[in-house]
C-alpha cells in the first residue's frame, strides 16, 4: 500500500535525480516522509528509471544490493533491495573515471550474471537462474549513496535506486557450467593491495539465490527479467571509499578480473 501521492513520489524523484545528476548530497527522504514503506519507495525508483528512460538512456539490468552479512553490517540494514543498471552507469573495463562524476564513491566486489533466456518468477530457484546465464562475470560496482555520509534507512535507500550509480565488468567472460559459484574466491585490491577477500557464498549462500530472490521480487510488480539482461549479485564484502588517482581490482577464481582508475 502506498501512502504517498502521485505528485510527492514524482517530487522525491526529482530531488534524488538531481542530487545524482549535480552530485550533491541529502538527507535521507525518511526524515520528511517518515510514513512511506517500501513500496512507496520502488515507485519513487521507478520514476526515476523513467525519467533516464525519457532522456534516451537505455535499462540493461538491475543490481541486488545488501546481500552479504559484510554489507548488512556496514550499512546497519538488514534485507536485500533491489535497483536498476541504465547503459549510462557502464564504465569500460580498465578505463579512468572522473571521480567528479560522483559524490563519495565507494567499490565492491561482485559477480554479473547475463542472461541468455527470460527469467520470470514467482518460484524462480538457482537451478532456474543458472540454466537461463549465459555466462558470468567479475565486477566492481561502484555506489554513491545521495543521502550524507552513505547514512540511510532502507526505504530511503530503494528510493536513492539502491546507490547504483557505475559499474565495470571484467573482459573475460565465463559460462557457469565448470564453476562452483559458492566457493569461488573473490579478492578487492585497491593500488595493488589486498584490502578484501571472500568467496561467492557471502551473497545469500550463493549468487544465483540473489538473481533467484531479485526475480521473485520483480514478480510482484508483474515485471521479470528478459534474455540479454545484466543482473549485479550483490557485493561479496564490505564496499571501500576511493579517491581520485586510485586503482580498483576485482580478481574471481577462474574468471578473470575487472579494473578500474579514478582520476
Ligand atoms: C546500498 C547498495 C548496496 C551491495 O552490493 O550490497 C550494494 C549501499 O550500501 O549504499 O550495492
Ligand atoms: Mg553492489
Amino acid at each position: 500500500m502506498t501512502t504517498l501521492s502521485k505528485e510527492q513520489i514524482e517530487g522525491l524523484a526529482e530531488h534524488l535525480e538531481s542530487a545524482q545528476l549535480q552530485c550533491f548530497d541529502v538527507t535521507k527522504i525518511t526524515d520528511e516522509h517518515p510514513a512511506m514503506d517500501f513500496e512507496d519507495a520502488y515507485a519513487v525508483q521507478k520514476v526515476i528509471q523513467q525519467r533516464k528512460l525519457e532522456r534516451g538512456d537505455q535499462l540493461i539490468g538491475y543490481k541486488m544490493g545488501l546481500t552479504s552479512r559484510a554489507k548488512m553490517e556496514q550499512m546497519g540494514v538488514d534485507s536485500p533491495v533491489y535497483g536498476f543498471l541504465m547503459s549510462s552507469f557502464e564504465v569500460q573495463e580498465s578505463s579512468a573515471v572522473p571521480v567528479s562524476r560522483f559524490i563519495h564513491p565507494r567499490v565492491e566486489a561482485e559477480i554479473a550474471f547475463v542472461l541468455k533466456d527470460e527469467l520470470s518468477g514467482p518460484g524462480c530457484t538457482v537451478a532456474k537462474v543458472l540454466s537461463a546465464t549465459d555466462f558470468v562475470m567479475p565486477s566492481i560496482e561502484i555506489i554513491d549513496s545521495r543521502y550524507r555520509d552513505f547514512k540511510f534507512d532502507l526505504t530511503s535507500v530503494i528510493a536513492d535506486n539502491a546507490s547504483s550509480s557505475a559499474f565495470v565488468t571484467g573482459s573475460t567472460v565465463v559460462p557457469v557450467a565448470g564453476l562452483d559459484l559458492g566457493t569461488v574466491g573473490v579478492v578487492l585490491e585497491i593500488n595493488g593491495e589486498v584490502v578484501e577477500v571472500g568467496a561467492g557464498a557471502a551473497v545469500l549462500g550463493h549468487p544465483a539465490n540473489s538473481i533467484a530472490q531479485l526475480v521473485n521480487m520483480l514478480a510482484e510488480t508483474g515485471e521479470s527479467l528478459p534474455a540479454g539482461s545484466l543482473v549485479l549479485s550483490g557485493a561479496i564484502t564490505a564496499a571501500l571509499p576511493v579517491k581520485a588517482g586510485d586503482c580498483a581490482t576485482v580478481r574471481a577464481h577462474g574468471m578473470g578480473s575487472a579494473t578500474v582508475r579514478f582520476v
